[in-house]
């Protein structure tokens, strides 16, 4: 009863403010951050509980809002195993952000602790960063309130990268055991991937440079680090992008985010045609690359080209290992995904895909139940899952030829050099780039695997999104009654058409996607599709 006492007085530091209603979403809680200090504080409260829920395993607390603007904040919470927080719990987060008083607060939190039986008496474990934006360290204030209140034991990690937190948190909750996962510090992920980087690099020359737009946020400092740890000798990265002290400029006319959306160069690029160049978003959990042709015409390298790329790699080193037969590989899309990517990984590649609603825990999930699980959003957000029986293969397989020794030593690094927590920008930055050394290939090599179909993404505000509500993956709409028979005679005017409406999860926006034969009929497309909307 201390503690609910202590939770009201801190609590009272941190009012909500009147008429807001805020989710648990996709993306956390994300919002203009002078609105989200008693949200932030209230998740310090429920970090804690689900600590001492899971017998005081550490949890994670991120607060960044990824690619969105400066002004913007968000937070989320790192379940044990570095997962996205268990589907169950966002209610309550959501529970405890709306409670409109102090005592409502005190109700909701001791709702949730009988809900979930959660044993009090445990001592509760919480480490915690953030990004770069100026919001940051008020927010940080705000959670250390509600972990103190709640008598927490924390951690500040300071600035990180997203991933880096969820890498953390599961190197803390498998310390000492089998599983073990990595040393629990920032050097200790360096170290990770550097020392599987360079055996993946083994026999080879340095790669020509890559050029990485760091979105001004985290990534640039971190990826600094990362050069450093990994050694220039065998990585030639040139940081572009990179003013974390001006605030303005973070996710400015640049990032992941900027070229995926606007399908060019971020402005001030001096770059040569066939340069491999990348850009990070906010937060470094996505990556996409970019090249410019003879012409310099721009291609984008999307986050389905990475997935096809990584499932080419590792059914080829599976074969070489002699282990076709245990491991198989599969591939997790959503409906964003390029049509073309997916007659690609089926029809060239032959490997199964599956599509998920959008959002990371869903693909996460289902990549989960392949051996070797490669997941990536278009946008470029993803990662490859080994499952812990295939692992074991792998680490018991006996060569029978250097072919086979070589194989599997790829297969061990690229384990421990891929992040098996959450879709990681700079893990992945270096799997491609390991990748690539081993084809021989410039991103012109890479592209080629597929042509892209023309496609337009279109966003468009209604009155209430809600109101849209999907089925089959988000690729058809159940309702607004009517309007996917009226979507589904506009496909069926254009010759490999393809589109479908839902709600965004992250914007107050319905999100319209148009596949077709030519760039004019995809805009044509999306365009009425948009029109059938308001
Ligand atoms: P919403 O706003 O639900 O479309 C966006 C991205 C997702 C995912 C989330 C979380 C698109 C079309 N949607 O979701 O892929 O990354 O943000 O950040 O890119
Ligand atoms: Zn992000």
């Amino acid at each position: 009863d201390n503690i609910y006492t202590a939770v009201a007085e801190a609590s009272s530091g941190f009012a909500k403010p009147q008429g807001l209603i805020y989710g648990y979403g996709t993306a956390g809680f994300r919002l203009k951050a002078n609105l989200l200090a008693s949200v932030v504080f209230r998740v310090g409260l429920l970090a804690a509980v689900r600590s001492k829920k899971l017998n005081g395993q550490t949890i994670g607390v991120m607060i960044t809002a990824s690619h969105n603007p400066e002004e913007d904040n968000g937070v989320k919470l790192v379940d044990p195993q570095g997962e996205m927080l268990e589907g169950s719990w966002e209610a309550y987060a959501t529970l405890l952000a709306n409670a409109q008083t102090d005592t409502e607060l005190v109700e909701a939190l001791k709702k949730v602790v009988a809900t979930t039986k959660t044993d009090m008496g445990i001592k509760a474990n919480v480490i915690f960063a953030k990004d770069t934006r100026s919001s940051g360290p008020s927010l940080v204030a705000a959670l250390q309130a509600g972990l103190t209140a709640m008598s927490s034991e924390y951690k500040d990690y300071e600035i990180l990268t997203t991933p880096q937190l969820h890498y953390l948190v599961r190197c803390i909750n498998t310390a000492g055991t089998p599983a073990e996962y990595g040393a629990p510090t920032e050097l200790g992920y360096y170290e990770k991937l550097g020392k599987a980087f360079r055996t993946l690099m083994d026999g080879k020359t340095r790669p020509s440079a890559v050029f990485v737009d760091c979105a001004n946020g985290v990534g640039a400092p971190k990826l600094r680090n990362l050069r450093r740890i990994v050694g220039e000798d065998i990585l030639d990265v040139r940081i572009i992008n990179d003013d974390i002290e001006t605030p303005s400029k973070l996710n400015s006319q640049c990032g992941a985010d900027f070229v995926k959306t606007n399908q060019k160069l971020p402005p001030g690029s001096h770059i040569a045609p066939q340069d491999r160049c990348a850009s990070l978003d906010g937060d470094a959990d996505r990556v996409v690359y970019y090249y410019l042709d003879q012409d310099s015409t721009f291609h984008l390298l999307d986050g389905d080209k990475i997935a096809s790329l990584a499932a080419m790699f590792i059914q080829d080193l599976v074969k070489s290992a002699g282990l076709e037969e245990e491991i198989k590989v599969g591939v997790v899309q959503t409906a964003y995904a390029n049509g073309a990517s997916t007659v690609y990984l089926q029809k060239v590649l032959g490997v199964p895909v599956t599509c998920t609603p959008t959002g990371v825990k869903h693909l996460h999930h289902a990549a989960q139940r392949y051996d070797v699980g490669v997941y990536f959003e278009a946008n470029g957000h993803g990662t490859v899952l080994f499952s812990p029986t295939s692992l074991s293969i792998i680490e018991a397989a006996k060569p029978q030829s250097p072919a086979q020794h070589t194989a599997l030593q790829s297969l061990r690094a690229l384990s421990d050099l891929i992040n098996q927590t959450v879709g990681d920008a700079l893990s992945d930055l270096l799997m491609v780039e390991a990748i690539l050394a081993h084809k021989g290939w410039g991103p012109k090599e890479w592209d080629g695997a597929y042509t892209d179909l023309p496609n337009r993404l279109v966003r468009v505000v209604v009155k209430d999104r809600h109101a849209f509500t999907t089925t089959d993956a988000e690729r058809r709409l159940v309702s607004p009654a009517g309007i996917q028979d009226r979507v589904d005679a506009l496909v069926a005017k254009y010759k490999g058409g393809r589109a479908f409406v839902r709600a965004s999860g992250t914007e107050d926006a319905v999100r319209v996607y148009a596949e077709a034969g030519t760039r004019s009929e995809a805009d044509e497309l999306a365009c009425k599709v948009a029109g059938l909307l308001s």
